[in-house]
């Protein structure tokens, strides 16, 4: 059986991974992002056949409604939401942070994912779909400088569990994926473009890569209708747990 999957953030790393294991699975993917060369490229790769490319910014709500309301027939019956677009601005802490950053994350991490799955819950519940929504283990563990990136994520994954409730019985699956450090844009995109600071940061320690957690992504989609994966925390070997912090000599008043 063939499925149409929606991905918001296909232009690069796990979303444009999980595009190509889709497509090269048989299936056909809706890919939406910013960068209009990006998504050109990858219909170019992968066939018009196969991807129906949509430029979109995931902070417009008058785009989003535009782009479902003009899907191609063919692609009308989405089958699988991956909530993916997402981003982290800022590596300081929070009391240095840019508060534009903060809602940047806000707007499109939060607000963006909840308003492309509010208008596709209709379908997806008339489709018994599924949805998986790209939280992050940094919704669950603190560190520093995640502060408001790491609460967008933990959002996510309640808001995950949530939809789990209120969808009980309509036959729609969702998934919470949590993923720790995976070598993609991510970091040049929270730095502001330091790609040193990337490269230092996954250097010599095996970080996750976009086509392992595409590789995950396709495995929830692809079991049987009745098992849901609620939540799926996934990390490289060489990334774990640090302790608590500890400040001497700062009385707390
Ligand atoms: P990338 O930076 O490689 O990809 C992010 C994608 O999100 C791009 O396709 C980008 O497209 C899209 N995007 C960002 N902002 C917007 C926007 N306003 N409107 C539309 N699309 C947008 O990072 P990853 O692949 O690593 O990240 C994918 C998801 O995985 C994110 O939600 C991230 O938080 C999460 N994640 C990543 C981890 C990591 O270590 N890399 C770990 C855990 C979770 P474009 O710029 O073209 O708009
Ligand atoms: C990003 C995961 O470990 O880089 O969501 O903060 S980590």
């Amino acid at each position: 059986m063939s499925f149409t999957v929606l991905i918001t953030g296909a232009t690069s790393g796990i979303g444009a991974a999980a595009a190509r294991r889709f497509v090269g699975a048989g299936h056909q993917v809706i890919a939406t992002g910013r960068r209009q060369e990006r998504l050109d490229a990858l219909v170019a790769e992968l066939g018009a056949d196969k991807v129906h490319a949509i430029r979109l910014d995931m902070r417009d709500e008058a785009a989003i409604d535009g782009a479902i309301a003009a899907l191609p027939e063919r692609f009308r019956d989405v089958d699988i939401l991956l909530n993916n677009a997402g981003l982290a601005r800022g590596m300081e802490p929070a009391q240095e942070a840019d508060l534009n950053k903060w809602r940047e994350m806000i707007d499109t991490n939060i607000l963006g994912l909840v308003t492309i799955t509010h208008k596709l819950l209709p379908t997806l519940v008339s489709r018994k779909g599924a949805i998986i929504n790209l939280s992050s283990i940094a919704g669950t563990y603190p560190y520093k400088f995640g502060n408001v990136y790491g609460g967008t994520k933990a959002f996510v994954t309640q808001f995950s569990l949530n939809l789990r409730c209120d969808l009980h019985g309509t036959g729609v699956r969702v998934t919470s994926i949590e993923p720790g450090m995976v070598e993609t844009e991510f970091t040049t995109v929270r730095t502001g473009g330091d790609q040193q600071a990337s490269d230092d940061l996954y250097r010599d320690m095996d970080p996750l890569t976009a086509e392992d957690i595409a590789e995950t992504i396709f495995w929830v989609a692809t079991q049987p209708p009745h098992v849901n994966l609620n939540r799926i925390e996934i990390m490289p070997v060489n990334q774990s747990f640090a302790g608590f912090a500890i400040a001497r000599n700062t009385p707390a008043a």
